[in-house]
């Protein structure tokens, strides 16, 4: 199903709204936040110099440095009495990034959002259990309006109380959920324990976001769960969810919402746009936020944007799912490495289980990791064999051998209930 017209509009009209909006949101910024402004005249630019999206490269980036520096409200454009909901993206060190909306831009979150789950299968009528965290967070407020806005049923259980979980899934009949990835596997293991077969249980989607999601990983929930697995994409200082999403019909990759955000991706290290096609940087900039218009946000995420058509009909952009982010590099012993990488190759063992985690280290001023993985419940065959496969696997594909390759007893790692899990521990 098809939420919004404009979803399917030609590339000339796609331009003409993004045109008409970047101007408008450079004009607010650049009125209504001293920051813009004092960052737009120190570039020379004004305002009346943004007359398409092709000059949005004279803009300055906004980085998650500027929100910190700006905290709590100077990024605002618009005064306390027309603010209607503030949320912040907590981060994991220093200052939240606090975010705020006008009655307006609440609007344009829950259709993005609706336009989000239409897009990923849901249709008026089904019911969605939120199983993201409620409060400052945007994953369960931002679920819940668009669930609704969609006219479907939202069942506001938020994160944790898995087994409660369970049982409002076969009570309620949902037929999604919405939830991290890792949280959708932790669902599955523990309806296991309980004796529930959720395959035999109406629950179709799983809207999964927030967090990386490999394909291994999307493949492991699909298959335990019985279900389409659709990746939500966003952030808080751009909007919260919805930003892009995966259409049920393609799952080849996330429509991003680009008459409402726009898209680039540029070279993590300079900062220049990339050809389409090319992975980079995603940087977004709001074209319809009143409270808090962002010019050319650094996202930190990795993605490849890919303007062809797709199967479902839609015309706006897809992006690449993340699997990583620009800062979540290793460097170990000078060799570079994403956490993914690790992730692809131990998850295509049949005999290892979707839990995982990096320990990094240093001794004697060398650093050291050490990869723990878990194997399967009925695991019975020889470790040491095992151990050894994996270890050539990932000096194969990766080039790549860890100090210390642990297999440990199923069960072992620990798992995460509420928020976003943590897979890299640096001790270094
Ligand atoms: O995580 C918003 C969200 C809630 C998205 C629920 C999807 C579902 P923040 O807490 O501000 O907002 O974190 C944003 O999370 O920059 C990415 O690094 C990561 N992220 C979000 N969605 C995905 C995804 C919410 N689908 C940061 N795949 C982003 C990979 C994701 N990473």
């Amino acid at each position: 199903m098809i939420y919004e017209d404009i979803e399917t509009a030609s590339r000339d009209e796609i331009r003409a709204v993004q045109n008409e909006r970047l101007r408008e949101t450079v004009r607010n910024a650049y009125e209504n936040v001293d920051y813009y402004r004092e960052e737009l005249d120190e570039a020379g630019v004004s305002p009346e110099d943004i007359e398409t999206v092709d000059d949005i490269h004279k803009l300055p980036f906004t980085t998650k440095e500027d929100f910190r520096a700006e905290y709590p409200d100077g990024l605002f454009a618009v005064d306390d009495e027309e603010i209607r909901r503030i949320h912040a993206s907590s981060g994991t060190t220093g200052k939240p990034k606090i975010v705020s909306y006008t009655e307006k831009d609440l609007d344009v979150w829950s259709d993005a959002v609706a336009r989000s789950l239409a897009a990923g299968g849901v249709e008026p009528g089904d019911t969605v259990q939120n199983a993201y965290g409620y409060g400052l967070f945007t994953g369960g407020l931002g679920l819940h309006y668009g669930v609704e806005k969609l006219g479907a049923t939202v069942i506001p259980i938020g994160g944790g109380g898995t087994q409660r979980q369970v049982e409002m899934l076969q009570d309620l009949e949902s037929d999604a959920i919405s939830c991290t990835p890792s949280y959708a596997l932790y669902l599955a293991e523990t309806a296991e324990e309980m004796g529930v077969d959720v395959k035999d249980l109406p629950l179709s989607t799983v809207i999964f976001g927030a967090e990386p999601c490999t394909e291994p990983m999307r493949e492991e929930i699909e298959e335990r769960l019985d279900v389409n697995g659709i990746d939500i994409y966003g952030l808080s200082e751009i909007v919260g969810p919805g930003v892009s999403n995966e259409c049920h019909e393609a799952q080849d990759g996330l429509h991003l919402w680009e008459d409402r955000f726009y898209p680039e991706v540029v070279d993590p290290e300079t900062g220049e746009p990339l050809p389409e096609g090319e992975e980079g940087e995603l940087v977004l900039t709001t074209l319809s936020k009143e409270a808090l218009p962002v010019l050319r946000y650094r996202t930190g995420d990795l993605t490849t944007l890919n303007y062809e058509e797709c199967e479902c009909g839609r015309t706006m952009v897809r992006m690449d799912n993340v699997t990583g982010r620009a800062d979540d590099l290793l460097i170990v012993r000078g060799v570079n490495l994403y956490p993914s990488e690790i992730e692809d190759v131990v998850l295509e063992f049949d005999e290892v289980a979707p839990y995982y985690r990096i320990d990094l280290d240093r001794e004697n001023n060398l650093d050291t990791i050490e990869v723990t993985v878990e194997l399967v419940d009925d695991f019975d065959g020889d470790v040491d064999e095992l151990h050894d496969r994996i270890l050539t696997r990932l000096e194969n594909v990766l080039s790549f051998t860890p100090d210390v390759l642990t297999l440990a007893e199923y069960g072992t790692i620990e798992r995460t209930e509420v928020g976003k899990v943590q897979r890299v521990f640096d001790h270094r």
